[in-house]
C-alpha cells in the first residue's frame, strides 16, 4: 500500500481541528419474500427462489420435523427422561432453509439451536437424544463428514468455519462453509476475529447469525449499540444484509446467493436473520422473569411454520390431508428414535475423558476420577 492511500480514509480528509465520528450513514439491505401470510411481498417476486416442490417439501417437512422433535424433547426433559436442551421453536427457518440451500460438499458449522438444520443434513433423531442425554456418542459425525458437532462455546465454532474455508480455497474446492450463531456471540472476541480473517482471506464462508432478539436474559438492544448486526459487516469490507428469519424463503435466497459467491471465489458474506425463540433459552430457564406474554404474542403471529404451509397450499403444492399424513409420519418417526434411544446401551458417562488428548494424561485422569467420584455422591436425576 502507498504511502498516500494508508495515510488517506476512505471518506477523504477530516476538516482542520475538528475530531469527528466516523460517517455513520450507509445502507442495510432487507430480504422479505413472503408476509405474515405466506403471500408474496410487494416487489418481492423478482429475489422468489426457484425452488421446485419437492425442494419446497422438503424444506417445510424439516421444519415441523424440528417442532415436533422440539415438543417430544420438552416432555422428555420434563418426564426426567433426557437431560436440558435448548430449543429452536421459531427459529426453525434458519438452520432448515439454510441447509437446503447447501450442498453436501459444504461444510455445515452450527453452535445448539440449529436442530432441525442438522436432521436435514442426515443426523438421526435418536443421535440428538443422546447428545441431550449427555452421551459423547451423541457428538458422533452421524449428519455426514462435513457436519461439524453442537458447539456451546459462543461463538468458537466462528473460528473453526473461517479455518475449514481458508483451507477449502487453498484446496481450490468448490464448496463452502455455513456457519450458524446467535446474536449474542456478535459481542465476543472469537466474531470479529473470525469476521476479520475471513475477509482477509476471502475465505469461501457465509455466515448466519440467528438474531432472537434474547441472549439468554440479555436483550438485544443491550447486546450492541448497533442499529443492526449486519452493519458490523462493513467494518470488514464484507458483503452483509438482514434477512427475515422467519421467512424460509427468504433465508433460502439469501444463504443461496452468498454460498454462490462464496464458492465461485467473493469471499465471504455475513446474514443477520432477524427472528425470535418463542420458547425458553433451555429447560433450566424460566423466560417469564425477563419478557412479556405480549411480546412473544406478537412474535407467534410471525411463527414461520403456518406461513410457509399457506403459502406451498396458495402454490397447489399443499393441502390438508397431507399434513395430516406428515404429522403421523412424523410422529412415528419421533416414536421410534425415543424407543431407539432409551434401548441403547446405558454409556460410559466419564467417555468425553477419552477424547480430550489421543493418549492418556494423568491430570486428565485425575479430572476422570474425581468426575466419577462425584456421580456416585450425587443423586441421579430421575
Ligand atoms: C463463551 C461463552 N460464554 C458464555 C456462555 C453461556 N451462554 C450459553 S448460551 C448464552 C447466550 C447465547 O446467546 P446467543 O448467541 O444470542 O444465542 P441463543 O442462545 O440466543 O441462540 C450464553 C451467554 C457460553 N456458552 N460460552
Ligand atoms: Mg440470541
Amino acid at each position: 500500500m502507498s504511502v498516500d492511500s494508508a495515510c488517506q480514509a476512505a471518506g477523504g480528509p477530516s476538516p482542520p481541528g475538528r475530531l469527528e465520528l466516523a460517517d455513520q450513514t450507509f445502507h442495510i439491505g432487507h430480504l422479505q419474500i413472503l408476509d405474515e401470510n405466506g403471500a408474496l411481498v410487494a416487489g418481492s417476486a423478482g429475489r422468489a427462489p426457484e425452488l421446485s416442490p419437492d425442494q419446497l417439501i422438503r424444506l417445510y417437512r424439516g421444519m415441523v420435523l424440528a417442532r415436533a422433535v422440539d415438543d417430544r424433547l420438552l416432555k422428555l426433559q420434563r418426564q426426567g427422561r433426557i437431560g436440558t436442551f435448548a430449543p429452536a421453536t421459531g427459529q426453525e427457518a434458519v438452520s432448515c432453509a439454510g441447509v437446503i440451500a447447501m450442498r453436501p460438499s459444504d461444510w455445515f458449522v452450527g453452535s445448539f439451536r440449529e436442530l432441525g438444520g442438522r436432521l436435514l443434513r442426515g443426523e438421526p433423531i435418536e443421535q440428538a437424544f443422546l447428545y441431550y442425554n449427555g452421551h459423547e456418542e451423541g457428538n458422533t459425525f452421524a449428519g455426514g463428514e462435513r457436519t461439524l458437532p453442537v458447539a456451546v462455546i459462543i461463538a468458537c465454532q466462528m473460528l473453526h468455519a473461517v479455518g475449514l474455508a481458508y483451507a477449502m480455497k487453498l484446496k481450490r474446492e468448490d464448496a463452502a462453509v455455513v456457519c450458524f450463531f446467535g446474536d449474542g456471540a456478535t459481542s465476543e472476541g472469537d466474531f470479529h476475529e473470525a469476521m476479520n480473517f475471513a475477509a482477509v482471506w476471502q475465505a469461501p464462508v457465509v455466515f448466519v447469525c440467528a438474531n432472537n432478539q434474547w441472549a439468554i436474559s440479555l436483550p438485544r438492544e443491550k447486546q450492541t449499540r448497533s442499529r443492526t448486526l449486519a452493519q458490523k459487516a462493513i467494518a470488514y469490507e464484507m458483503p452483509g444484509l438482514q434477512v427475515d428469519g422467519n421467512d424460509a424463503l427468504a433465508v433460502y435466497q439469501a444463504t443461496h446467493e452468498a454460498l454462490e459467491r462464496a464458492r465461485s471465489g467473493g469471499g465471504p458474506t455475513f446474514i443477520e436473520a432477524v427472528t425470535y425463540r418463542l420458547r425458553m433459552h433451555t429447560t433450566a430457564d424460566d423466560p417469564k422473569r425477563y419478557r412479556t406474554d405480549e411480546e412473544v404474542k406478537a412474535w407467534e403471529r410471525r411463527d414461520p411454520i403456518p406461513r410457509l404451509r399457506k403459502h406451498l397450499a396458495a402454490r397447489g403444492v399443499w393441502n390438508d390431508e397431507m399434513q395430516v399424513n406428515l404429522d403421523e409420519e412424523i410422529r412415528k418417526e419421533i416414536e421410534d428414535a425415543v424407543k431407539k434411544f432409551e434401548e441403547a446401551a446405558d454409556f460410559k458417562p466419564d467417555a468425553p475423558f477419552d477424547h480430550v488428548f489421543g493418549v492418556r494424561h494423568p491430570r486428565i485422569e485425575e479430572q476422570r476420577a474425581d468426575f466419577l467420584a462425584n456421580l456416585s455422591r450425587e443423586p441421579r436425576h430421575e
